[in-house]
């Protein structure tokens, strides 16, 4: 017997939404979660459990195992995609499939034809979460890169901001003024830190050509990242490379060697250091210690008064040339110096970081809610200042 089309029958409106939780990709297994008010119907309807057993009979959270077919295979029952299924709770079924792209697309495509909403992972969080911030954080763990960013947004995930946002409520429901813009203070001093959890922090490697970035680069990340030359002017675009430095998460930048050039390649790449430097966190101006200090590394330090001094090729006999600067002292060829460089380029990433269970704000959002509450405080607008926090603190919408 031949089932009955495929029909919208199911009157879902939007209110069963499906989400795939798994990222896109090969693997072993995806999760598809279905979640809302006739999401076991939803399912049922192409979920074939064995010998004809229904799955609104299945108790919550017992495994299953079945085959999904497709309203296209039912005119072919031998045409099926063999699945695990689990009601997660009376209204939430996660499917788990085939971790191919096109068992997942199926299967999403049976539910949406029935009227279920597909929604990205990031907005079903936001149902499955308590409150924004909780939301926000578990979708932050998922982008985390190294283990110490991952410990201190799970620190936030399990409440550590949202609990310090309510005692800063608190502290302006009770007439604590002074106490609650010290704590916003707080908060926000360690925002930059937060931000970047997420969004390593960007180290260029910047100086005139021949002095050693590709070869600094290359002895910091462990392996031949950039091309090494005796000839200056070798690197002509910015090379990056992803590493960690005590734990954080960063971007390291080779570029173009600084000088004027005619050549047109070179100098768009030298164009592109600029551009690079612009947007760095953390700026190593790299000299060669070999070489005599001149007007050019001058005026390089004096554009760039921020940066690290890094003088490279210390194995070599150094010139003690008037007019050098202090700096760190290092040999990309021996190692020298390079434990001492890791550091100062932490301490300016990361001067003060927080303790562990510290509340720490680390989305956009966030920081921009806690800057206008402070704002607002500053105003004398207790009523507003309260406002933001309690936008902080409310259920994620989508
Ligand atoms: N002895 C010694 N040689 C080094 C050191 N660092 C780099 N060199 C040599 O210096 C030359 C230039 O090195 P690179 O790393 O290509 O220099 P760069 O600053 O990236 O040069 P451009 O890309 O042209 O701007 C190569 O011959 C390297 O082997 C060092 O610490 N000690
Ligand atoms: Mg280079």
């Amino acid at each position: 017997m031949v089932d009955s089309p495929p029909s919208h029958d199911l009157s879902l409106g939007a209110s069963v939404f499906v989400s795939v939780l798994t990222p896109p990709g090969r693997a072993a297994v995806a999760t598809v979660a279905v979640e809302g008010e006739g999401a076991v119907a939803a399912v049922s309807r192409f979920f074939h459990l064995a010998r004809g057993r229904q799955l609104e009979d299945i108790p919550v959270r017992r495994i299953v195992y079945g085959e999904w077919r497709a309203d296209q295979d039912r005119q072919h029952p031998s045409v099926g995609e063999g699945v695990v299924v689990c009601r997660m709770a009376p209204q939430r079924v996660e499917v788990h499939a085939h971790g191919g792209r096109a068992a997942v697309a199926n299967i999403v495509a049976s539910l949406v034809s029935v009227g279920c909403q597909e929604i990205a992972w990031q907005d079903w969080v936001k149902t499955a979460e308590p409150n924004a911030l909780a939301a926000e954080a578990r979708v932050a763990l998922a982008e985390a890169r190294t283990q110490r960013a991952a410990a201190i947004l799970l620190d936030q995930y399990r409440g550590a901001l949202a609990r310090a946002v309510e005692e800063i409520s608190q502290d302006l429901h009770v007439g604590r003024m002074q106490n609650a813009s010290q704590q916003l203070d707080q908060l926000l001093d360690r925002a930059p830190l937060g931000l970047h959890l997420t969004r390593p922090w960007r180290i260029v490697l910047a100086g005139r050509p021949n002095v050693g970035k590709s070869s600094l680069i290359n002895a910091l990340v462990g392996y031949q990242r950039a091309i090494v030359h005796d000839q200056p002017g070798v690197t002509r675009d910015v090379v990056t490379a992803a590493t960690a430095l005590d734990g954080w998460p960063v971007e390291l930048a080779d570029t173009a060697g600084v000088r004027e050039s005619d050549d047109p390649l070179e100098a768009a790449g030298v164009a592109r250091t600029r551009d690079v430097l612009q947007t760095a966190d953390v700026v190593a101006l790299v000299f060669d210690a070999t070489q005599d200090w001149t007007a050019d590394d001058a005026a390089l330090l004096a554009a760039k008064p921020g940066a690290l001094v890094v003088h490279n090729k210390c194995d070599l006999p150094s010139i003690a040339a008037s007019g050098r600067p202090a700096g760190i002292h290092v040999s990309a060829v021996t190692g020298l110096g390079l434990e001492e460089l890791k550091l100062a380029m932490t301490a300016q990433m990361a001067p003060n970081p927080p303790l562990p269970g510290a509340a720490v704000p680390f989305a956009a959002r966030q920081v921009g809610l806690l800057h206008e509450a402070q704002r607002q405080l500053t105003a004398q607008e207790h009523a507003a200042a309260q406002d933001c926090l309690q936008r902080l603190l409310a259920p994620a919408s989508l």
